[in-house]
């Protein structure tokens, strides 16, 4: 693809509130930027999602860091690519380590787009204006649950999404539904749940979710089928589904009736529009997930999240849900409820040069 060099930038940005689940409490968020130069002056960009330790995944900063370093970027100098479409292909030499594959993968697609002089979201195959947001809450306060979904709102946003465990679910979820009784509302488990606990899953049918994501172990595709049969809530699949292949068997037994897709989590934007693809075929609606990502990501998720099986507002929301200035400029906004697509070529940003500078914490430049 005619590549001049590759930056990698560390970056650094306090959340403006505390991100909790019961697996883990956010307040400063790292990530990895990485910025491709094309020989013809084009710069594509891509967000690295892992987070600082492997809370959600095994991956973190620093491995993914790694692997573009030392394995990812010296790979793609070796034997170049002619099309963002071959590069998963390539990196498939090197197992799992999909988050630092999609940071590059991504940007590689950006590049892309912005030679052919088309927005991401034509070149993936959409022509929408505008997605619908989604928000979540996550807060270990109920009194604070229920301000922040008052405050969402009033902000436009339509669909709340909140985080449950064993610990929390007959409380957050009844009260929530009690004082919003016509909000789509749904609830992320984060694998906080065993088989044991069908009883307490079955309790949650009363109240009307939308859906509940990723109940059982991070890594189960079978037990939720169980669970599934069990149920009349749609159970959605986050964590497990990590290939094309996984999609494929959770859909073939009948695990789930929703998918979450995340581009770093499934590895880049190949295959997460290849799930979407046989989502769209079996009639399993998808949506986009979030990952408390800065604006680059955010930018590839409104792409992808463009495309028609998405039928379900996804965890993408406005920048200023997490930051006090993102990085990029214009910022994500969200007006009565939508995020309009940007019309400019790729992910339709700008770098917000400054604010990266004083973000940044490391970067180095790989010349090709
Ligand atoms: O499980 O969907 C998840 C954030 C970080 C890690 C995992 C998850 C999340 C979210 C999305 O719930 C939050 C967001 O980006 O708005
Ligand atoms: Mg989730």
């Amino acid at each position: 693809m005619n590549i001049h060099s590759i930056k990698l930038s560390i970056i650094s940005m306090p959340l403006k509130a505390p991100f909790s689940s019961h697996l883990e409490t956010v307040t400063e968020r790292e990530a990895i930027i990485v910025e491709v130069t094309g020989k013809d002056g084009f710069q594509g960009y891509g967000e690295g999602v892992a987070f600082s330790s492997p809370w959600y995944t095994e991956e973190t900063v620093n491995t993914s860091y790694h692997m573009l370093k030392d394995y990812l970027i010296p790979l793609l100098k070796q034997s170049p690519a002619q099309h963002p479409l071959e590069v998963i292909d390539r990196f498939s030499v090197f197992r799992r380590n999909h988050m630092a594959k999609a940071a590059l993968e991504t940007a590689l697609w950006d590049l892309h787009a912005k030679r052919q002089n088309v927005t991401l979201s034509n070149l993936l195959g959409s022509n929408a204006s505008e997605i619908p947001a989604g928000v979540v809450v996550a807060t270990s306060s109920l009194p604070e649950a229920i301000k922040q979904t008052e405050n969402y709102l009033a902000e436009g946003y339509t669909r709340v999404k909140i985080k449950i465990s064993p610990e929390n679910d007959l409380v957050y979820v009844p009260e929530l539904r009690k004082r919003f009784p016509s909000l789509v509302l749904m609830a992320d488990a984060n694998s906080a749940y065993s088989l044991e606990d069908i009883d307490r899953l079955k309790a949650l049918d009363e109240y009307n979710l939308l859906m509940i994501e990723q109940p059982l172990a991070f890594d189960d595709i079978v037990d939720h089928s169980v669970v599934q049969r069990e149920l009349t809530t749609p159970i959605c699949l986050d964590e497990s589904i990590v290939t094309f292949d996984d999609a494929r068997k959770a859909v073939q037994l009948g695990s789930c009736k929703v998918i979450n897709i995340k581009i770093g989590r499934v590895g880049g934007l190949a295959t997460a529009k290849r799930i979407h693809d046989f989502c769209k075929e079996k009639g399993i609606p998808v949506w986009c997930g979030g990952m408390i990502e800065f604006g680059i990501s955010r930018a590839h998720n409104i792409a992808l999240a463009s495309l028609p099986g998405f039928t379900i507002p996804g965890d993408i929301s406005g920048s200023n849900r997490y930051w006090d200035e993102d990085i990029i400029d214009p910022e994500v906004k969200v007006k009565n409820g939508y995020i309009s697509i940007p019309k400019e070529s790729g992910i339709g940003f700008q770098i917000n040069k400054e604010r990266m500078k004083k973000v940044t914490i490391h970067e180095e430049i790989f010349l090709f």
